[in-house]
């Protein structure tokens, strides 16, 4: 059994149901039991000219191979309408396995850790409400010092309801 991070990420036909459909999606994953899901955050796109994204992070305590995992993810956003149209588009889902265990992965389909989390704030944050305050990453980096690199800035966290 690994614990894994996801980050989650939606910018189209009513984010914030996105996400929780897809919590609702990952809570059903074989093999797998969700172990948390942070609040939900808004931000800018980090390109312009699209619509705001809603932003989330959850764990998942799983014995899914990476791989596995990430058909799982893919089907997950393709069941919640994701077209795959051009790199970094806006998305109805986008889900990202941030962290896998103490995984080092470099396949052609999979970076882990995910190769820009410690520039995002939206991954960042809602990643800390659910991991061990003194969290590293594989990669030897902590948490805390990606924090507070990373300031706390265009992110507007959601009540929770
Ligand atoms: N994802 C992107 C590009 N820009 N901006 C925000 N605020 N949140 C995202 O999840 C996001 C983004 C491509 O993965
Ligand atoms: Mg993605
Ligand atoms: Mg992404």
């Amino acid at each position: 059994m690994e614990r894994i991070y996801i980050g989650m990420g939606s910018n189209l036909a009513d984010p914030a149901e996105q996400l929780r459909s897809a919590v609702e999606a990952l809570a059903q994953l074989p093999h797998s039991t969700l172990a948390g899901v942070s609040a939900f955050y808004q931000s800018d796109s980090l390109l312009p000219g699209q619509p705001r994204y809603t932003n989330a992070a959850a764990a998942l305590d799983s014995t899914l191979e990476p791989l596995e995992l990430l058909d799982a993810l893919q089907a997950i956003e393709n069941g919640q309408g994701r077209e795959r149209l051009e790199r970094w588009g806006p998305r109805t889902l986008d889900l990202d396995i941030l962290l896998f265990g103490d995984r080092l992965i470099d396949l052609p389909r999979l970076t882990v850790p995910h190769y820009q989390m410690q520039e995002r704030a939206f991954v960042l944050y809602p990643l800390a409400e659910l991991a061990p305050a003194d969290l590293r990453l594989a990669d030897g980096r902590s948490l805390k010092d990606l924090l507070l690199a990373c300031p706390f800035v265009g992110l507007e966290r959601l009540p929770l309801n």
